[in-house]
């Protein structure tokens, strides 16, 4: 988000099809390349994410927008992802050989008991919705993303946090060896962010782990993620290991790297601009004409209760 100027992002300058479709098609390849080593008994070819494409069983969600939910090639090859790549088209092809298992999501803080989880176990936890949200991201493009989870309060609900949990900070993988990004000083890693309690108890709050019916493509923050949709983009951390249960306003990686610009509450809103650019418009993806941008991304009747008597302003 430093990096590019980016309020204006043409749907043309969006990958060509053709691209995308020779990798489409290079990856069918090489996943039937890899079946059919398996089936030659040869164990050392592990065939890219098999687990990426596992299907989901979920119900249907009242939370759900009615829009159209953006094409999946498109939410899967234009990701941000500093990890991988500064590149929006980077973490597709990045990501392919990332290991999302064995995956743990330790929980800690201020909660009855310390816990780790298997992420398998994880996902049990609460039956997964289909959940279509819409995406704005900070830089002025949108999407509609069909995700697959379930509110973010079944889980604390059963941590039983205790009076001293205000805050609850999550916490991305660690990995140079795995993200390429982290090599470089783009942000202060490992990416972190927050809510505050009653954000995350918040039903629209996901506990996110797929996407289109299938567990989490790697670019879109295997294997578990956060998915805020009334607050920019960069609030939805991916990748989580670790929610942290504190008593002060948790460290964020976007407000450390630029505080002026993005703050810790991060609500959409039109009227607050960015000091680069406006917020008022957007561009969903696939578009040619720009949409105005709603307060709170639309979910205003759901959210603005939690921010009764602040100055959004201030707390941007
Ligand atoms: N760990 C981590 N989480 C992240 C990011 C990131 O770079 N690293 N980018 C954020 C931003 S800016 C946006 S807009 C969304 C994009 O999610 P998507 O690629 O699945 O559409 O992820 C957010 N979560
Ligand atoms: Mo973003």
């Amino acid at each position: 988000m430093l990096i590019k100027k980016p309020s204006d992002i043409p749907s043309s300058e969006i990958t060509p099809k053709s691209v995308y479709m020779d990798r489409r098609r290079f990856m069918t390849g090489a996943t039937l390349f890899g079946a059919a080593l398996a089936t030659a008994g040869c164990e050392m070819v592990s065939p890219s994410k098999v687990s990426a494409n596992t299907k989901l069983t979920t119900t249907k969600s009242p939370l759900s927008t009615s829009e159209t939910p953006t094409p999946e090639k498109d939410i899967t090859n234009y990701n941000n992802f500093y990890e991988f790549s500064t590149d929006k088209y980077g973490p597709a092809e990045l990501s392919r050989n990332f290991r999302t298992s064995p995956w743990t999501v330790k929980v800690s803080g201020a909660i009855k008991e310390k816990k780790t989880y298997d992420v398998d176990s994880l996902m049990k936890l609460a039956s997964l919705e289909d959940r279509i949200y819409r995406l704005r991201c900070v830089e002025g493009w949108s999407m509609v993303i069909p995700w697959v989870g379930y509110s973010l309060s079944n889980l604390i609900n059963q941590l039983q946090p205790t009076s001293k949990a205000k805050y609850v900070m999550f916490t991305t993988l660690m990995d140079m060896g795995q993200f390429p990004g982290q090599r470089s000083g783009v942000l202060d890693w490992p990416y972190t962010e927050g809510l505050r309690m009653d954000e995350a108890m918040h039903p629209l709050t996901l506990l996110t782990f797929g996407l289109y019916g299938e567990t989490l493509p790697n670019q879109d923050g295997a294997p578990v993620r956060i998915v805020i949709p009334w607050k920019y983009g960069f609030k939805s951390i991916k990748s989580i290991v670790k929610i942290d249960f504190v008593d002060y306003e948790p460290p964020t990686a976007w407000n450390k790297a630029a505080p002026n610009e993005y703050g810790f509450y991060s609500n959409v809103n039109p009227n607050v601009d960015h000091p680069r650019w406006s917020q008022a418009t957007e561009r969903r993806i696939g578009e040619f004409r720009k949409r105005p941008t709603l307060m709170f991304n639309g979910y205003g009747d759901q959210v603005a209760s939690l921010y009764n008597g602040m100055d959004l302003k201030k707390h941007y």
